[in-house]
């Protein structure tokens, strides 16, 4: 079956999310298709052929009830399955790992509650989030600054990360692999460069990787990456100009 564009999805909820848009899809092709063909049909069939004017006829009551009762059955299909899909999207299970993701202008910072993981990163580096397979993991995002949008596109999935909001949810990857992320929000300058990365690894691998940050020169070398990108960022955003014309 095509994909229709969309990612077949490394999380369990973006397969149903991708089985439903090849649905909703192979839906649309149909009937598009059978449209496409009617009326190509009627423009050969009825063409004109001479100066009569044709049979007047007002109603057909078969085919007004026909073509109203298949679009409101199509409708109520799509509808359904949305809701199925939706609600799996929204399910918030048990979960054994949480991660705060703090969006802001121009990056990222993860931080693991009850460890001392901490990632950030913005514009030039992109920022590593790291989780275990198979495990649900329940996201906390927010936003320091202006609307963002937390985008992974292998997980079929995008949240607005709001200031002053907290949105939550739960994702559980089913392959490992690094995943591409993005902000999907114009939100300044450097909203291009808001990139981020989702690392899935075995749950042994986690452990070793939460395990570097629990010794003091990881944990220096992480507070001086976060100082060296502050500086960084003062670089490359353009102070605001002040005007040199005087009062004119
Ligand atoms: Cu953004």
């Amino acid at each position: 079956m095509p994909s229709f564009g969309a990612s077949p999805g490394a999380t369990s909820s973006s397969r149903s999310v991708f089985h439903l848009w090849q649905w909703f899809s192979i839906g649309a092709v149909i009937v598009g298709g059978i449209t496409l063909l009617l009326i190509i049909w009627a423009v050969l069939r009825y063409r004109r052929k001479g100066d009569n004017i044709p049979k007047q006829s007002q109603y057909h009551v078969p085919l007004e009830t026909i073509y109203t009762i298949i679009p409101i059955i199509i409708v109520f299909a799509l509808f359904a399955g949305t809701l199925v899909v939706e609600n799996k999207e929204t399910a918030n299970p048990r979960t054994n790992v949480t991660i705060d993701v703090l969006a802001f202008q121009w990056g990222w910072k993860f931080t693991y509650p009850g460890s001392n993981a901490l990632v950030y990163g913005q514009t030039t580096q992109d920022p590593v989030m790291e989780f275990p397979v198979n495990t649900n993991v329940h996201i906390n995002l927010r936003s320091s600054d202006v609307i963002h949008g937390f985008y992974v596109h292998a997980f079929n999935f995008s949240r607005y990360a709001l200031p002053g909001v907290l949105n939550q949810f739960t994702i559980r990857a089913q392959s490992t692999g690094t995943y591409f992320g993005q902000c999907t929000q114009l939100c300044g300058l450097y909203h291009s460069l808001m990139w981020f990365r989702v690392k899935v690894v075995s749950q042994s691998q986690y452990h070793a990787w939460l395990q570097t940050f629990n010794n003091p020169t990881a944990e220096a070398a992480a507070k001086a990456a976060a100082t060296a990108t502050k500086q960084q960022l003062s670089t490359l955003v353009p102070s605001k100009q002040t005007s040199s014309h005087g009062d004119n």
